[in-house]
């Protein structure tokens, strides 16, 4: 998985076109892009070039399967990458009354008096999220993103559809099926939602009794977002491959604007100068059968030996 996530890095670097985006960061971007890795063969992907906190990628990704939303649950995992959302819902309310956190994001990074202030805040708000149950209903949700889209898509006709759990009925029923799709991309839920899905869709497929999967995304952060979405589709490809009897086959990525934000420049260049590692590997708990009844500590990896992390500040 590193050389191929490597190979896609230097050709951000030699043919992407610096533009500008929403965050006001700045990055180096490409349109279209490609991954895919043999999960059978290759081991489990995640980057050995790099340690990436995988406790993390398990917590989010049980969180999206459970259909929650709320930030309190990943607070309670001491997961905190979705913290700035929820912040960010909160500082432009009514409710708000510090001081004023206007596009934190930029300036916690430029201004460390503001910084200071901005870290501040941050800890009451993830304290009040997690211990004021009103509080933690209003602001800690980030309104209708990937768990409500994947376990409770409202339809037009008002009915609720939970699509994992078709995907896994129609994969037992169907393998052949080509509609093995699940999507987040909800129109008229855009403007509920705290960020737009990055991850909009994914698709299973099942041959010769192996479950691939392809999952595909509007807006890709190279460094700091790719490689969480490469092993979480991974690990939502093997849960679903145990619940199914199947064996896992490849999972393939596909990006639209993939880009390099210019603040992770130098973070990018030193993880493109290191050796890559052989792989870890997956233990999944053999007495959960539903990929539903899953908790943390079913979720093991083995072997995984990576080079150092990589610090680089998140654009919001
Ligand atoms: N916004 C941006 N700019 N990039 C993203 O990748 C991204 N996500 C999610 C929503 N908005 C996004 C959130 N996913 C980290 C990793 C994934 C995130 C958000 C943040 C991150 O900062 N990781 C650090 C360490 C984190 C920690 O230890 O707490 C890292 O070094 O990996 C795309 O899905």
């Amino acid at each position: 998985v590193d050389l191929e996530y490597q190979r896609l890095g230097r050709m951000i670097l030699e043919n992407g076109i610096e533009k500008g985006d929403r965050t006001g960061t700045g990055t180096i971007s490409m349109f279209g892009s490609q991954l895919r890795f043999d999960l059978k063969k290759e081991g489990f992907p995640l980057l050995t070039t790099k340690r990436v906190a995988f406790r993390l990628i398990v917590s989010e990704l049980l969180w999206f399967l459970k259909g929650d939303t709320n930030l309190r649950y990943l607070l309670q995992h001491n997961n905190h990458i979705w913290d700035e959302w929820g912040f960010q819902k909160w500082v432009e309310s009514e409710d708000y009354k510090g001081p004023d956190m206007t596009n934190f994001g930029l300036r916690s990074q430029k201004d460390p008096e503001f910084n200071e202030l901005y870290q501040e805040q941050l800890k009451i708000y993830q304290d009040k999220v997690l211990t004021d149950d009103d509080f933690a209903k209003k602001y800690g949700d980030l309104g209708e993103v990937y768990g409500k889209q994947w376990r409770s898509w409202e339809g037009a006709d008002g009915k609720v559809y939970d699509q994992i759990q078709y995907i896994i009925d129609e994969i037992k029923r169907n393998p052949d099926s080509r509609r093995l799709i699940c999507s987040s991309w909800s129109i008229s839920s855009l403007e509920q939602q705290q960020l737009p899905p990055c991850h909009y869709a994914f698709q299973f497929y099942v041959a010769e009794g192996k479950l691939s999967c392809m999952f595909s995304m509007r807006s890709v952060d190279y460094f700091l977002g790719l490689p969480y979405n490469i092993s979480s589709y991974a690990l939502l490809t093997y849960l679903l491959a145990h619940e199914c009897g199947l064996d896992v086959g490849e999972l393939i990525f596909t990006g639209a604007d993939t880009h390099i934000y210019l603040n992770h420049l130098e973070q990018v260049k030193e993880q493109l100068s290191r050796e890559p590692r052989q792989l870890p590997t997956l233990k999944l708990n053999p007495d959960k059968k539903s990929i539903f009844d899953f908790e943390i500590e079913d979720i093991v990896l083995e072997g995984y030996d990576p080079h150092p992390a990589i610090k680089a500040p998140v654009a919001v």
